[in-house]
């Protein structure tokens, strides 16, 4: 979507198109990975960059960090908002 590239958003665009593009981190509990679908979904606690409460959510994630982490360990993650969702930049278990 080409309003991601542009660093303005008109005014009149909601909440979630002002989120896209940004990233944040979070920490959380791993309580599935689905390679099929390609995400780790994760027990999260509050998000305040991006103004979540505490969720369980799947993300988006690269093979690579779906092979870093394990169903019930505790991590703490990057990841970046996306039209199509959140996506996992980085993911480490602590
Ligand atoms: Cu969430």
């Amino acid at each position: 979507m080409v309003l991601l590239f542009m660093g303005q958003f008109p005014a009149c665009l909601c909440e979630y198109f002002d989120a896209m593009g940004q990233t944040a981190n979070a920490q959380g509990t791993v309580t599935a990975i689905d390679d099929e679908a390609g995400t780790i979904t994760i027990d999260h606690g509050p998000v305040e960059a991006v103004d979540w409460p505490v969720m369980t959510m799947a993300f988006e994630a690269d093979e690579s960090e779906r092979m870093k982490v394990k169903v019930g360990d505790e991590v703490a993650f990057g990841f970046r908002m996306s039209d199509a969702g959140s996506e996992i930049t980085s993911i480490e278990k602590r």
